[in-house]
């Protein structure tokens, strides 16, 4: 607070203006986005909800196995955003060493593994996905990743008697599983392991769970959270139309529009990704470690979050 003070409410404000003028500019301009799990288990449609466009085809469309060694991109708000989908890996199509090569020459920002929630138990086929892609890219890969439980809109307590105990009794059980096959198998350190997000989803007619109020609003700020400080800005401008938070339209505003796209007018993604107190703290948090990281302005770190929260909520 004290350095706050020190500062005239005019100084306050061309930092803020600093700030969002900054990071408008900032973002990477090539977003690649590693989703990966079973056939069925939501991949598409979930990738589709997150980047808020039809990049992906739900279901019925199969594509050839020599194409699928390929990932699909798109341009949103001028961000190329690459997508590495991956079947081959846990249904047996052959393809995986010539996938894993090809992902690896490009890099991934960050990995989403898509387990069904309502499944009963860790198949052996998404173990030894996670044992090859661990092989492949370290044990560091799981410091990018977010494990996203999809059909969460699934899991309904048979006797109707306590919603929110079931649930969350089976998302304890996904928990403990993915932990346990992590850290005895593969021996991923504990630290690791604790950060990893594992994170219920659902589908857009049902945004709230019993485990939080808006799935994907929870699942893109994770995603956000595992993500480097670069990568991070891209992800918050290709939906930057979309996030909602207190100062989201003075922020979005700022990014210059040529290249901003209209929304996509499919039902099965939501228009808006809502962030609580809590995902709005950090996501500008982390955007303002990247700015003073930058050298824009000369401060403490520990004084800077004050300086924020007092340039943005009050
Ligand atoms: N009820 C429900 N259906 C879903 C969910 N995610 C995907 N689906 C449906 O399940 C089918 C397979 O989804 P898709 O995204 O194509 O799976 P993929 O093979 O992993 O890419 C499609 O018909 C989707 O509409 C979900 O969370 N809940
Ligand atoms: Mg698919």
């Amino acid at each position: 607070m004290a350095v706050a003070k020190k500062l005239s409410n005019a100084e306050l404000a061309s930092l803020k203006q600093k700030f969002i003028q900054w990071f408008a500019k900032k973002a990477q301009r090539e977003l690649n986005i590693l989703i990966t799990g079973k056939t069925g288990v939501g991949k598409s449609r979930l990738v589709n909800a997150l980047v808020g466009r039809n990049v992906a085809k739900e279901g019925r469309e199969k594509r050839p196995c020599t194409t699928d060694i390929n990932p699909y991109s798109i341009f949103l708000n001028g961000i190329k955003v690459v997508v590495w989908d991956s079947p081959g890996l846990q249904d047996g199509t052959g393809n995986d060493e010539l996938y894993l090569a090809n992902l690896k020459k490009h890099g991934f920002d960050i990995m989403i593994y898509c387990i069904k929630m309502d499944d009963k138990r860790f198949h052996s086929e998404d173990k030894m996905a996670v044992r090859q892609l661990t092989a492949s890219f370290g044990k560091d890969l799981w410091k990018k990743s977010v494990i996203a439980l999809t059909f969460a809109n699934k899991i309904e307590d048979p006797d109707e008697e306590d919603e929110l105990a079931y649930f969350m009794g089976d998302l304890y059980f996904w928990q403990k599983e993915i932990d346990s096959y992590l850290g005895t198998e593969l021996g991923i350190e504990s630290r690791v392991r604790n950060d990893i997000p594992i994170t219920p989803s659902g589908n857009s007619k049902k945004l709230r769970l019993p485990s939080c109020d808006h799935w994907l609003a929870d699942l893109w700020s994770k995603c956000f959270s595992v993500m480097d400080h670069s990568s991070g800005l891209a992800w918050y401008e290709i939906n930057k139309d979309r996030v909602k938070f207190s100062c989201s339209a003075e922020m979005a505003a700022a990014f210059k529009s040529e290249s901003s796209q209209d929304t996509d007018e499919s039902e099965d993604i939501p228009k808006e990704i809502p962030l609580n107190d809590k995902q709005e703290i950090s996501l500008l948090k982390k955007m303002w470690e990247a700015f003073v990281l930058s050298g824009a302005v000369t401060l403490a770190t520990a004084v800077t979050f004050t300086v924020l929260t007092v340039l943005f909520r009050r």
